[in-house]
């Protein structure tokens, strides 16, 4: 438990020195503060990186939902806006070792 306290408090604060570069030009608010937003994974190269990815999106505080795709190389994620936002999934991807970017969310 406290191992998992310590990569939380890691991530948090390497996280303030992300920019959040990609951020308004996603941003779809809704009622219920939901966003989905889908991102390309690179370096997916077996089944296995699906679960790999999907284990580092969901320790994002606010991430409700991840499906990843392993044959489309993408990670669909719907997240609280209030609680996190595209630019910290990405960076969640990039430290497990898979570099994001996001996908048109209309091309879902
Ligand atoms: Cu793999």
């Amino acid at each position: 438990m406290s191992i998992k306290t310590g990569l939380l408090i890691v991530s948090l604060s390497s996280s303030i020195l992300w920019i959040p570069a990609v951020h308004a030009e996603t941003t779809v608010e809704q009622p219920n503060r939901q966003q989905t937003v889908t991102l390309n994974i690179q370096n997916m190269t077996c089944p296995m990186c699906t679960f790999t990815i999907k284990k580092a999106l969901q320790k994002v505080d606010g991430v409700q939902q991840v499906a990843v795709d392993y044959d489309a190389k993408t990670a669909t994620v719907t997240f609280d806006v209030q609680k996190t936002h595209s630019p910290a999934l990405i960076k969640a991807t990039t430290d497990a070792g898979y570099p994001a970017t996001i996908a048109d969310p209309a091309a879902r």
